[in-house]
């Protein structure tokens, strides 16, 4: 019998688990509460600034993201060693580049909202930008939606900003403001904010090592049973 057959039949249960849900981290998304995870780089070739923008869609459409929600998941993310923020779009290259990025997983029948990063709940009327390296900016390119943004009225301030993708033809894309208490069918997240500071949790890749380390460590155990016996 060849040592690898061998090996194989007795490899343990365990370490085949083990190795099955490394793979599934890495091809899985890492935001459990989000349908659709795609990552798409602004590349300098292209023109771009080199980060890196991911879409995430709810479950369903009656589950709708809190700005909240969708901006502690952000800042919580990262992604190539880049700290993970709400989209900053501050130029009409960077809204082409993610009008063309995203169109198609936005929205169900073509139409969609997901949130970016800014708000005017400090100071009605100001918008700023809340993450990355625009943090705390006015918002100087703007990209309204005919309408917005709606003032302060009564009982709601729509103090915060989404993405909002009409569907049809052509499709059109625009910046809403919407009221404190609403939700949105997805966020965008923006990875360019200099390298990670805090210490990330095991990623993909560090359970396929420590996965390897352990298959390795088995190996030398067999073989040193075998000299042995
Ligand atoms: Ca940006």
């Amino acid at each position: 019998m060849r040592p690898d057959s061998r090996l194989a039949r007795h490899l343990p249960h365990k370490m085949i688990t083990l190795a099955c849900a490394a793979l599934a981290l890495l091809v899985a998304p890492t935001t459990t509460s989000a349908q659709t995870d795609q990552l798409v780089q602004w590349t300098t070739e292209a023109g771009g600034n080199g980060h890196w923008y991911r879409y995430l869609s709810p479950v369903s459409i009656f589950e709708p993201f809190s700005f909240a929600t969708a901006q502690s998941a952000a800042e919580a993310s990262s992604y190539n060693g880049l700290q993970g923020y709400l989209a900053t779009i501050t130029s009409q290259a960077e809204q082409d580049f993610m009008n063309g990025a995203f169109s198609y997983l936005l929205g169900f029948g073509g139409t969609g909202t997901a949130w970016l990063g800014a708000s005017d709940a400090a100071t009605e009327g100001e918008w700023r930008w809340l993450g990355g390296p625009e943090a705390g900016q006015l918002v100087s390119y703007t990209n309204w939606r005919p309408g917005h943004p709606v003032a302060a009225a009564g009982f709601e301030n729509y103090d915060l900003l989404a993405l909002s993708i009409f569907g049809g033809s052509p499709t059109t894309y625009g910046w809403v403001s919407v009221e404190q208490s609403g939700g949105a069918l997805g966020y965008i997240i923006e990875y360019g904010n200099g390298p990670v500071t805090t210490v990330p949790e095991p990623g993909p890749l560090g359970l396929l090592a420590a996965g390897a380390a352990a298959f390795g460590m088995m190996v030398r155990r067999r073989r040193e049973d075998a000299a042995r016996g």
